[in-house]
């Protein structure tokens, strides 16, 4: 059969990608022609390691091909972004858009997986809204096991950085609206998955991965406060947890400049939002680790006061090492607070991994992106805000009399 996925980013294309290698015949479709354009040349859009020969194998062989329309398929995976509105309730209006238009060509039989990390209950809207669009269709969350489409959830837990591995290794948990809906998406992804397929409930499989990513905020944000108060305690924070790690069931994650990326500073959230009288810790959570940036920037800013003009060298921007992206990232966010707090301070930014200053950085004068050699080497100030692997190498810098603010202990 064929099979359209929806959204060609960094979930969307190495799904597609990993099933066309195994033989199936996919449609990618993004409402980008960028996107579009360079998937078709076969060249991967982004930076994901082992991606780009996968691209550029299933384009040669043409088991992979990109529309900006909806094609006709017999299963369609959803794999658009769900971002929060400004009161951090889930923006659906990715999904519904995809679900809409995947309604058009549905016929029975079809089934409609999505990947998109989403509120409890989506996956029942999703059945909802191609309903509207097709009363003709006997959908799951009206009839039930009579339906003639099939819904499921089967959100990703991919870990950028390690996307093809874990995209094949990783176990798979499987929601449907029916038992019926949950068997048949599995099947989609035994095609290619090595790891255990567990079926659920679609609302289970929807709240399973939100705890997923919130119990990480939760433990970094642990972290994040430990950080605090031993710096507060004049004390080395990366002492202190590696000497609680070494107890057996201790595990303190690490400290950071704060949390970035699209979902970990996300889906918390939508726990929230689900349950707002009860998610205390959650919530919580999500404060301390949004703060951390605020925190990061007031201590270079002091640092900075000491100086009569300071050059500041700013390492990183990413939203965590060895990749390129830098949705969300509280390295951007720091170097933002300290440009716009120090007008007239010169400020160097280095990242092996972007290559022009990000949009919002742009309107800040004092601003320049080197390289992290010369950053480094002019620099009073040396702020570590990324562990990329090429930065572990500057570590000698920090004998040479400069002022050192390691966020991310990379140095310690
Ligand atoms: N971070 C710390 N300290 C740590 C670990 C991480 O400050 O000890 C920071 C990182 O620097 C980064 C942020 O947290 O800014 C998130 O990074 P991450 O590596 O923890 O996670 P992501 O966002 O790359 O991917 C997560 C993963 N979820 C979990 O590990 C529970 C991944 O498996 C999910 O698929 C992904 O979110 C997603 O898309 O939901």
């Amino acid at each position: 059969g064929r099979l359209a996925v929806i959204g060609m980013g960094y979930i969307g294309l190495p799904t597609a990608t990993v099933l066309a290698t195994r033989g199936i015949q996919v449609v990618g479709v993004d409402v980008n022609p960028r996107i579009v354009d360079a998937i078709s040349r076969g060249e991967a859009p982004f930076i994901e390691p082992d991606l780009q020969v996968a691209v550029s194998g299933a384009v040669a062989m043409g088991r992979l091909s990109m529309s900006r329309e909806m094609p006709e398929a017999d299963a369609y995976i959803i794999a658009v972004p769900t971002p929060f509105n400004p009161d951090h309730t889930a923006d659906l209006s990715y999904v519904q858009a995809a679900a809409e238009q995947v309604a058009a060509k549905l016929q029975p039989g079809n089934i409609v997986v999505l990947e998109s990390t989403s509120p409890p209950g989506t996956t029942e809207k999703v059945s909802q809204w191609i309903g509207a669009v097709r009363p003709d269709l006997k959908m799951p969350h009206v009839v039930g096991s009579n339906a003639d489409i099939f819904v499921a959830h089967c959100p990703e837990r991919v870990l950028p950085g390690r996307i093809m591995i874990e995209m094949i290794t990783n176990n798979r948990v499987v929601g449907g609206l029916t038992t019926a809906c949950a068997i048949k998406a599995a099947s989609i992804y035994r095609v290619f998955s090595q790891g255990e397929i567990l079926l659920t409930d679609a609302a289970s499989a929807e709240m399973a991965k939100l705890v997923e990513n919130a119990y990480r905020d939760v433990n970094i944000a642990f972290a994040n406060e430990l950080s605090l108060i031993t710096e507060s305690l004049r004390l080395d924070v990366w002492e202190v947890i590696k000497l609680a790690n070494q107890h057996p069931r201790v595990n303190v994650l690490s400290p950071g400049p704060g949390v970035g990326g699209h979902c970990i500073p996300v889906d918390p959230w939508f726990i929230v939002a689900a349950a707002p009288d009860l998610a205390k810790l959650i919530r919580t959570a999500r404060e301390v680790n949004d703060h951390k940036p605020h925190h990061v920037a007031e201590q270079v800013i002091n640092k900075a006061r000491r100086f009569r003009s300071p050059a500041i060298a700013c390492l990183g921007l990413t939203f965590k090492a060895n990749v390129d992206d830098i949705r969300e990232s509280p390295a951007v966010e720091v170097v933002g607070l300290i440009a716009g707090a120090l007008p007239e301070v010169e400020i160097m930014v280095a990242d092996p991994y972007v290559p022009e200053l990000p949009k919002e950085l742009q309107s800040n004068a004092n601003l320049r992106l080197v390289n992290a050699g010369e950053a480094v080497d002019a620099a009073d100030i040396i702020v570590l805000l990324v562990e990329h692997d090429a930065f572990k190498a500057l570590r000698h810098t920090r004998h040479n009399g400069k002022v050192v603010y390691d966020t991310r202990g990379a140095w310690a």
